[in-house]
């Protein structure tokens, strides 16, 4: 019986892959290692033959360095004061990035390149070499908001006797973005088989140019799994985003679950491409612990048709099924009853409404709504004003400040709250009319700033400027950032981490560095591009190549 069965197997795989069983594993066991091996090559040190890779970071306000390589015990330790306590409340915080940050450091401490015996290294006493980090926080309020302090200050001695780095910042989460420019300075030196920090000593002084710096997520036309989730909130964390802007429900799907309406989640794909509330509350706690606030998404009353498998009488009619029935009370109870489970998972201070791409026919076209319309004197367009009025008013009702997309100003900006966070996407011109009517403003365009546009090129991303057109300093202000748009019609698990990376790299120096900084020398932009590319691969994150159709640059 085994052998009969073994037999038909072996067949099976015969006739398959015209290969002996024996062959066909091996050569499935090759593949692995020859990625495996892929992978580990990737060290992103200078590399003699590849001229456009350039050493680090796209950050830093003000950062002067030196000559002198310092190598990095594989011991490293850390020591922590935060308010001045060796351990607090939110020390564990940096803790835990610590760790996440040791394994990166010394990621080739498995590699062939074995690394040098660091006793021989003291002994020999030849080279200078850091021991520990000392990381000292002022504040204890691990609070994740918009207003967060993400500054720090960062001193990487290049003195013999004294064996530590400095780390200083407000809060943990801006001792975590110092961790991230720590981890990226350390590179593995292969003649010395250890892990050094180059051009010592560093003092970098460090802060993001704008508060908001996102990437928006789309779970409704495709689900995305927690896992592919969390990849890119660790990666977003590497490019110092900070906000994942989680456009959770559409019209197609679905996919999360609403304690007090357990119906609403039957309009997902299937039962297993779903999020439980402990699901959201993971992801939102994962972000969290890397700096990373998650704004959610409700998009009404436009794409949401997705809401009517479970409750069909927010549909206009079965027939005609978008956008959500703004005649009958129950849909603004379930936004209403949303919006409250929401509030115990997503306490970050912005809730994005949506309220884009609103056709009203279906309005028009369902009797019962036609008559409700007459009724109450409202034309369609004065019906979705209404509506986007009214939800906004559920959210301000819960304590967030509503975000919306941009065709809410352009319609009716007169009536909008003004606590209103318009979030541009149509095209670039949008955002000083904005400003100029004191409402806040996150920009994304369309343009130049949507990922699933896979014709556009890296340099596109990276010159899309924020602030044009905006020049009183005062309206600037009103900028509050802008936010990459991975929209999901065309991208699933397969190929999401790939499409957002490298180009968002781009953005995102964009958003963090002083404008000043932002070179108009592509090459230079390129070869930290490269590097950080590379950084991501070797980090795990399957992000494409610059040179891929996707990202790369347009012949000049
Ligand atoms: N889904 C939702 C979308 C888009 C928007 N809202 C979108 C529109 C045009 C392009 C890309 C995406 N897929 N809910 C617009 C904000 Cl080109």
């Amino acid at each position: 019986t085994h052998e009969t069965r073994w037999g038909r197997t072996w067949v099976w795989v015969w006739a398959r892959v015209g290969m002996k069983p024996q062959n066909f594993f091996k050569k499935q066991r090759a593949t692995t290692d020859y990625i495996a091996m892929k992978m580990e090559q990737k060290y992103c040190a200078p590399r003699r033959r590849n001229k456009s890779s350039s050493a680090l970071q796209f950050t830093w306000m003000k950062v002067s360095r030196g000559n002198v390589s310092m190598s990095v015990s594989p011991h490293l330790e850390i020591s922590m004061f935060v308010a001045g306590l060796m351990e607090s409340q939110s020390s564990f915080i940096i803790a835990d990035a610590f760790n996440r940050y040791q394994k990166i450091i010394f990621l080739h401490s498995n590699s062939r390149f074995d690394f040098r015996d660091p006793t021989e290294l003291l002994l020999s006493g030849e080279e200078l070499y850091l021991e520990k980090l000392l990381v000292n926080v002022s504040s204890d309020d691990d609070t994740l908001d918009f207003d967060t302090d993400e500054s720090y200050h960062l001193y990487i001695p290049s003195d013999l006797s004294v064996e530590q780095a400095y780390l200083q910042a407000n809060t943990v989460y801006g001792a975590i973005r110092g961790l991230e420019t720590f981890s990226q300075l350390c590179v593995f030196n292969f003649t010395s088989r250890m892990v050094e920090i180059q051009n010592t000593p560093y003092d970098i002084v460090d802060s993001p140019r704008f508060k908001y710096r996102g990437i928006l997520i789309d779970t409704s036309r495709h689900y995305q799994p927690i896992d592919a989730i969390k990849q890119v909130i660790d990666s977003m964390a590497y490019a110092k985003f900070n906000v994942l802007h989680w456009h959770i429900v559409d019209e197609e799907s679905f996919p999360i679950e609403i304690p007090s309406l357990p119906e609403l989640w039957s309009g997902a794909y299937t039962p297993a491409e779903r999020y439980t509330f402990a699901d959201a509350r993971e992801i939102v706690g994962y972000a969290k612990a890397r700096g990373i606030k998650v704004m959610a998404e409700i998009d009404v009353p436009g794409h949401a048709e997705s809401w009517g498998y479970g409750y069909p009488e927010l549909w206009p009619s079965s027939s005609c099924r978008e956008p959500l029935d703004v005649s009958n009370n129950f849909t603004f109870e379930v936004i209403d009853r949303i919006l409250s489970d929401f509030r115990e998972v997503f306490p970050f201070g912005f809730f994005h409404l949506g309220g884009d791409e609103v056709n009203t026919d279906c309005w028009n076209n369902t009797a019962q709504i036609k008559q409700w319309l007459e009724e109450q004197d409202l034309t369609p367009h004065e019906a979705y004003v209404y509506f986007v009025l009214r939800a906004q008013q559920l959210a301000l009702s819960h304590g967030w400040e509503p975000v919306n997309w941009e065709e809410t100003f352009n319609e009716f900006a007169d009536m909008l709250d003004p606590r209103t966070i318009v979030h541009n996407w149509l095209g670039p011109r949008v955002a000083p009319k904005v400003v100029a009517k004191g409402f806040r403003c996150i920009v994304s365009n369309q343009d130049v700033w949507y990922l699933d546009h896979l014709n556009v090129p890296w340099h596109s991303f990276y010159a899309n400027e924020p602030l044009a057109g905006i020049t009183n300093s005062s309206e600037q202000e009103l900028v509050l950032g802008g936010e990459v748009c991975m929209w999901g019609e065309t991208v699933d698990a397969s190929d999401l981490l790939q499409t957002i990376w490298p180009r968002a790299a781009a953005a995102a120096e964009r958003l963090w560095s002083p404008i000043g900084y932002t070179s108009n020398n592509l090459d230079e932009v390129e070869g930290r591009l490269e590097h950080f590319r590379c950084l991501l691969n070797q980090r795990n994150i399957p992000a494409a190549p610059v040179t891929n159709p996707l990202a790369r640059r347009a012949p000049t």
